[in-house]
């Protein structure tokens, strides 16, 4: 009975008073943790019933603030094919949690009706959270929503975000991407990896031995199980472990403050480390060379990286696929001018948001997407795999280039293609540097980047800014882009944008030039100027 549903609700998971509206944004719903469990509630309803209009195919809702501070949280859904929620329901999102709980009833019936639910179909939701003390109680309240309109259900409990996409993909395509359980996560990637690696596990100046930042969260209790698998192939020593997640750790810690993680073992200098963050969809990596310098490989050298193998590997098969890199605005200017002289890669920007940039990347045979941050993957079209296979099965193909075939069918087994993956883009990148036999100053002496900043200003209302082409110029409050340029024009390699976050109540300024007195100026000049 329906009723009893809603009493329960308004008794159980209230909204309460003073609640201001709320958006489904980049990542889903983010806020402080206490306001969001009648969030967790109604997206237990809404994935139900989204479940029920692909007759009952899985549907993910993710519980995590991914790296923001320990005292936010969040709820984000997950389509069947392991995509992001579709935009036209992140309306419906918004619109059923910014109801009144008196309306909550009628809202979800208007739902019902415009999506043409069949409430007697079937309907599955996967559940999983990540490490924050106060997840499992969100969870029940997601438990609750589905069960309030009589939806099955599998709480997995602790996972990292890109499992959970995994998770309910191989779940809908019958296993075909993999076993669709945790182990079965695993062990795709460890499989691929150690066929990739072969016996020879050092290569050159690759070292077998990396030290892994886990920013607290769930990634470095993943990791644990990794390396289970993993012993005698790669050697990660896991830290931060079990600290407050991200707090002065972690891939988002690492790249905005431009410095090492607090936890940071003793350790030879050069060694490489690598940081994920608190739901291990990001990673970057790090050293410290014998100076007692800090110098960081980003999202964007990761892209580079990637996309220079796959390119040779697609020529040695002998095929003709069109590889593209998809970047945001973030990307440092350095590395887009690498991608077009060096690389002679096509590159393409997209909006701030791993769903803008996948969306791009679907536009080529290959396309690779990376956020600066380290958030992001490889997606391979159903075209590309269908010619790999079929060049593979051709008795015209010689030894050389069926190698060649078997080694790029391995590396798409390595990839998580529904989402950004840390740990798969980890495991992907030590496949490179050791077939290159680098170093992480070989990798970083592939070009210089731009010294740059990025700052969060605090401002009255950042709904009125508003951006274009691909964020990188503001529209709105009229006139600002125009001073920008101004302030821009004066210094060497100048470019700086400002955006409303997402996921924060701030503005972020972002500026690189030339050498980084610059940057501390220009960055200054037009966070004024937002002020
Ligand atoms: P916002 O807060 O909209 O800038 C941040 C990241 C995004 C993305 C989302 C989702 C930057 C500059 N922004 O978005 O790239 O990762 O969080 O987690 O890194
Ligand atoms: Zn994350």
């Amino acid at each position: 009975d329906l009723r009893t549903v809603y009493a329960f609700a308004r008794e159980f998971h209230s909204k309460g008073p003073n609640i201001g509206k709320m958006l489904y944004g980049t990542a889903g719903f983010r806020t402080l943790h206490d306001k969001l469990e009648f969030i967790a509630f109604r997206m237990g309803i809404l994935a139900t019933l989204r479940s029920r209009t692909f007759s009952g195919q899985a549907i993910g809702v993710m519980i995590t603030a991914s790296h923001n501070p320990e005292c936010d949280n969040g709820v984000k859904i997950i389509d069947p094919k392991g995509e992001m929620l579709e935009m036209s329901w992140e309306g419906i999102a918004t619109d059923l949690v910014n109801v009144s709980d008196d309306k909550l009833e009628s809202e979800v019936a208007k739902i019902i009706a415009q999506q043409k639910v069949d409430m007697n179909a079937q309907s599955n939701v996967f559940i999983g959270m990540d490490t924050r003390y106060h997840s499992p109680a969100m969870g029940r309240a997601v438990v609750n929503g589905v069960r309030a309109l009589k939806g099955n259900l599998r709480d997995y409990g602790i996972l990292t975000t890109p499992m959970l996409h995994y998770l309910v993909f191989s779940h809908n395509v019958k296993g075909a991407y993999g076993t669709p359980t945790e182990a079965g996560y695993v062990a795709k990637l460890v499989t691929a990896f150690k066929k990739l690696r072969g016996e020879k596990l050092e290569n050159g100046n690759y070292k077998n031995f990396l030290l892994f930042d886990g920013a607290n969260g769930v990634g470095s209790l993943k990791m644990f199980e990794f390396n289970r698998q993993l012993a005698g192939t790669l050697q990660c020593q896991v830290f931060n472990a079990n600290g407050k997640i991200n707090h002065n750790c972690g891939a988002d810690y690492v790249k905005t403050s431009q410095r090492p993680p607090t936890g940071l073992p003793e350790h030879e200098p050069n060694t490489r480390c690598v940081s994920v963050d608190g739901d291990a969809d990001r990673v970057v990596y790090f050293f410290i060379d014998s100076n007692g310098t800090f110098h960081l490989l980003d999202g964007d050298r990761i892209a580079t990286l990637i996309a220079d193998y796959l390119m040779d590997l697609v020529q040695k098969c002998g095929i003709s696929l069109k590889l593209g890199i998809v970047q945001t605005a973030y990307a440092n200017g350095a590395s887009t001018d690498y991608i077009v002289d060096q690389l002679k890669i096509d590159v393409a920007c997209a909006q701030t948001g791993v769903k803008h940039l996948h969306h791009k990347a679907l536009e080529y045979d290959i396309g690779v997407y990376f956020e600066a941050n380290g958030h992001g993957t490889v997606i391979f079209s159903e075209k590309t795999k269908a010619k790999l296979s079929v060049a593979l099965n051709s008795t015209a193909t010689s030894e050389e280039r069926r190698e060649a075939l078997n080694k790029l069918l391995l590396t798409i087994d390595l990839i998580n293609e529904t989402v950004g993956d840390a740990i798969s883009d980890m495991l992907l990148v030590e496949t490179i540097l050791h077939t290159k036999g680098w170093d992480l100053s070989d990798w970083l002496a592939t070009y210089d980047d731009l010294p740059n900043l990025q700052q969060k200003v605090k401002v009255q209302d950042r709904n009125i800014f508003e951006t274009t082409d691909a964020e990188r110029i503001c529209v709105k409050p009229e006139g600002l882009q125009d001073k920008i340029n101004e302030i821009v024009k004066k210094y060497k390699r100048g470019r700086s944008f400002v955006r409303p976050s997402g996921t924060e109540d701030v503005v972020r300024v972002y500026a690189e030039a030339e050498n980084a007195d610059d940057v501390q100026l220009l960055a200054a000049e037009v966070s004024i100027l937002v002020y």
